[in-house]
């Protein structure tokens, strides 16, 4: 299966555009994980923690975004490598992202994309553009595989280098331009577009109609939903995965109960708004003559 149809295939079975976002931090872990060495739970906190954050939400999650720092920090990459075997498991439709923002020149690159793919055996890795086209090709190789260029970062600092002017337009919607038009024979390319930045998701929207996006900053940074679903949907009412980590994991202080409770919140109100923001498709309105 493509990469397309797989992010398309998980949308539809879960329902959802929601990416649950795996960043455990050993210092904010709940508490019934903490301190009981004689546990299994112990010897691999995070994993045990993925593990219920997967139970809680196996259902509602078109995918999961591991952020690698949480893991390699700790020297817990095999915990990482459990948890995605995990997500296998019990929610075999949902799309895995390893959010690495990887890149070099074209060899080491390679080497990079076979650490996602096969190491780690992601369906997509987050990507930084800033060495350009021999150094994203490696990540765009396998059709089955993603490549997700960060174009419009969800932080402060996005504005520093990512709005300078590049022959009359922004350089992000440089890197935008570049990979919808050149890149993405393969249509396995996404974009990082933060939610804290509705104003640029509407222009890339406008300029990019068939690219998917990958909308980071909804919960802890303080996105706003709406605005981003009127900004970001597509003709059809998707194109983007709506990622949330701390909004969601560390709900409730990290019980089931309360991540499960967050993330079928997150998924409800998305699905209000993609109702309310998508045009009526053609067979609809046909349907309402
Ligand atoms: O622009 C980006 N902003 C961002 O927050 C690109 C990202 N990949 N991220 C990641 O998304 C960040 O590293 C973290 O893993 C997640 C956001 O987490 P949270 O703010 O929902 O807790």
């Amino acid at each position: 299966m493509t990469f397309a149809e797989r992010l398309s295939r998980a949308q539809h079975l879960s329902g959802s555009l929601v990416c649950v976002g795996l960043d455990p931090d050993p210092a904010k872990l709940p508490k019934d994980l903490k301190g009981a060495p004689d546990r299994f739970a112990d010897s691999l906190p995070l994993y045990a923690f993925n593990r219920r954050i997967v139970d809680a939400t196996a259902d509602i999650a078109a995918a999961y975004k591991p952020q690698i720092a949480f893991y390699s920090a700790v020297g817990a990459e095999d915990q990482l490598v459990a948890s995605i075997r995990y997500i296998r498991e019990r929610a075999p439709a949902a799309l895995v992202i390893l959010d690495a923002k990887r890149n070099d020149i074209g060899n080491t690159a390679e080497a990079y994309a076979r650490e996602a793919f096969d190491r780690y055996g992601a369906d997509a890795v987050t990507v930084n553009p800033y060495m350009g086209e021999d150094s994203v090709r490696p990540f765009l190789a396998r059709p089955e595989h993603g490549a997700i260029l960060l174009c419009r970062t969800s932080n402060p600092g996005a504005k520093d280098f990512q709005d300078l002017s590049s022959d009359g337009l922004p350089l992000y919607r440089r890197v935008a331009e570049r990979a919808a038009q050149h890149w993405n024979q393969n249509r396995n390319l996404m974009l990082v577009v933060g939610a804290t930045y509705p104003r640029e998701m509407a222009e890339l929207r406008q300029a990019h109609p068939e690219v998917s996006f990958l909308v980071p900053g909804i919960g802890a940074q303080g996105g706003d939903l709406d605005a981003t679903l009127e900004a970001g949907l597509d003709a059809h009412g998707a194109g983007l995965l709506i990622n949330s980590s701390r909004g969601i994991i560390y709900a409730g202080g990290g019980s089931a109960a309360a991540i499960r409770a967050a993330a079928v919140e997150l998924a409800a109100a998305i699905n209000r708004g993609r109702a309310a923001h998508t045009p009526p498709q053609p067979a609809q309105a046909a349907g309402t003559v």
